[in-house]
């Protein structure tokens, strides 16, 4: 077995793969951002490296920083986490190099799936069909316009290496699809470096449920169970849970055969997660997944498994501790991810800050997987994901009122959450029959009564800049260099004094003093967050209706819309995409 894990990530699931390294006795090794200098994550591992860099791009997906702290840590296994480099195959590979374990699936299989049209040819290979669809680079939009007429609209445009839903477009007729492939070829170009796309037939009211399974090097491939994720807004979950509802058993277990038969025909072991759309009765290839995923506990709660101990297991090497016949999927369990995010009105507006008060849910069959503490700071440089809470219960009902409750528990403030929505999407009527489609909480779902109770300010001394103090310390006759990071407190001598009484003076908290005090009027547009301007929709001189999109704003890995907020005539735009903006900064003016 491995004795030594060092985890590349941060947040929840860093902490989530610590608590089994620390069941099975296997030391943990933690690296950190210098915003994560105190993160929890830091905080329970056994060891510690700073990675340096703020954002991410500088800190967890700094390769040569990692493969650095891998080398004087003396880990012999890194688990990736999801996102950051979790599926990139150059870190794989680099790891493998230094003859340190990755904890995940093969590089090949990666590759085969980070290719959509290789990924839906290796389905077809173990005899599992994808969406009605083409398996080859579209070349014209009167390919589109053949295919279209072929298997009827709608259609789908979706980019060849992409995923989770950027850079798909769905063309409605004939006379959309030119504009919708050059546009598709775009947004893949801009965010995957590659613009080949391929055509799918567009299901307008599927299920979104994805088969988890996970293989050993042995040759066994087990399917654990589904999980229905439908409630999700603009591709990002809200609520999964397992089993999917009215989902008859015979489907569930022809499900489970065909995510074996894809795992099987790419390679692969570790953990994945096979996706399929499902509708009318039928299900389809979607992706896979090749990574452990946000929402896995849902499983683990219906089958007793921890898949975090299986993936430590199967990567050292040992067989599966299971067989598919030794598996008991028992009664129901639902997730909520609590975001920060501000769902008033259906906006989900990123909402970082500090926590400055919070109460976790606790009792029967709950579980919450957190990655902060009280006093901890949600930063705006990575994803918003705060936590994750998961009920158990005998049946589906027993589980969704057993959350509802949960949900009560749990105070957070400091920042918005998602905890509002959850409340509504968990009440629905639509919900609780189990009616909800992947459109559902978008086209579906009112949520304009929805306003997250406001986040109390924290303490001023939040946001005090923190300094580098040095200090030697012997522990035990053991001499040890300290770095500590305590609160910039410069030493000025009292004016007038005469004989030298030093007082303290607080720096000002970062950011208090500019721009954002201004009452703001309807003319003046201001970003609700720190974030970057990705895009700007309008030009001066154009007419603006009330409510209408006038730029793109980047935060927390989503591109959130900024309306006008009355209807008048651009007089000003002082800001241009690329360019940072802090919160409530005003961007742009608008005359009558
Ligand atoms: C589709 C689809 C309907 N038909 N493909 C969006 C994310 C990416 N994983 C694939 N997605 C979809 N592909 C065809 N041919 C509908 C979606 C889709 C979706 C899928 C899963 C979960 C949520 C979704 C929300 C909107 C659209």
């Amino acid at each position: 077995m491995l004795t030594k894990i060092l985890i590349a990530n941060r947040g929840e699931i860093a902490v989530r793969v610590m608590r089994t390294c620390r069941e099975l006795g296997i030391a943990t090794v933690a690296v950190y951002s210098e915003l994560d200098r105190n993160a929890l994550h830091v905080r329970l591992a056994d060891e510690a490296f700073a990675l340096g860099g703020e954002t991410a791009a500088d800190s967890y997906l700094n390769t040569e920083a990692i493969l650095d702290v891998i080398r004087r840590s003396g880990a012999d296994g890194v688990h990736p986490g999801y996102g950051f480099l979790s599926e990139n195959t150059d870190f794989a590979r680099a790891i493998a190099a230094e003859g340190v374990t990755f904890i995940g699936p093969p590089p090949e299989a990666i590759e085969v799936m980070g290719d959509k049209i290789s990924s839906r040819i290796a389905a077809q290979k173990g005899n599992v069909s994808g969406v009605p669809g083409r398996n080859d680079v579209l070349q014209s939009a009167d390919e589109v316009i053949a295919f279209g007429n072929d298997v009827g609209w709608p259609v789908a445009i979706k980019a060849a290496y992409g995923g989770g839903g950027r850079g798909m477009r769905v063309v409605k007729s004939a006379d959309e699809a030119a504009a919708a492939l050059e546009s598709a070829q775009n947004e893949a170009l801009k965010g995957f470096g590659r613009s080949e796309c391929y055509l799918e037939k567009y299901l307008t009211w599927p299920r979104h449920v994805e088969m988890q399974v996970i293989g050993d090097t042995h040759g066994n491939v087990v399917w654990v169970g589904e999980r229905d994720c439908s409630a999700q807004r603009r591709h990002q979950k809200l609520v999964e849970e397992s089993p999917a509802p009215v989902f008859p058993d015979e489907i569930r277990q022809a499900m489970g055969d065909a995510a074996v038969r894809v795992a099987k025909a790419c390679g692969y072991y570790n953990a994945g997660t096979v996706e399929f759309l499902y509708q009318d009765g039928e299900f389809f290839f979607l992706e896979m997944n090749t990574r452990l995923q946000v929402e896995h506990p849902v499983t683990e709660a219906i089958t007793g498994i921890d898949l975090v101990a299986e993936q430590i297991r199967v990567a050292s090497g040992e067989p599966l501790s299971f067989t598919q016949d030794d598996i008991e999927r028992r009664g129901h369990a639902i997730e909520v991810r609590i975001n920060a995010e501000d769902p008033a009105g259906g906006k989900f507006f990123p909402s970082p800050g500090t926590i400055s008060r919070l109460t976790v849910p606790n009792g029967p069959f709950t579980r919450f997987d957190l990655g902060y503490e009280s006093g901890d700071t949600v930063s705006q440089a990575y994803d918003n994901l705060v936590g994750k809470l998961i009920t158990w219960g005998r049946d589906r009902e027993e589980a969704r009122l057993r959350m509802l409750r949960a949900l009560t528990e749990l105070q957070i403030e400091g920042i918005a959450t998602t905890v509002p929505a959850h409340v509504a999407i968990l009440s629905h009527p639509d919900f609780i029959a189990g009616e909800h489609s992947t459109k559902w909480v978008e086209e579906k779902l009112d949520l304009s009564g929805v306003s997250a109770a406001p986040p109390v300010a924290a303490p001023a001394e939040d946001g005090a800049p923190k300094v580098r103090k040095d200090v030697d310390v012997e522990v035990n006759g053991k001499r040890f260099s300290v770095s500590m990071w305590v609160e910039d407190t410069p030493v000025v001598v009292a004016a007038g004094g005469g004989g030298g009484g030093a007082v303290k003076a607080r720096p000002k908290p970062a950011g208090a003093s500019a721009a954002s005090g201004g009452a703001a009027g309807a003319g003046h547009v201001s970003v609700p967050m720190q974030g970057t301007i990705v895009k700007v929709l309008v030009a001066v001189g154009d007419k603006v209706e009330i409510g209408q999109p006038v730029a793109v704003l980047e935060a927390m890995k989503m591109e959130n819309q900024i309306q006008a907020e009355k209807s008048g005539t651009v007089t000003e735009i002082k800001v241009q995409a690329g360019q940072s903006v802090g919160s409530g900064d005003v961007i742009m003016e608008i005359g009558d």
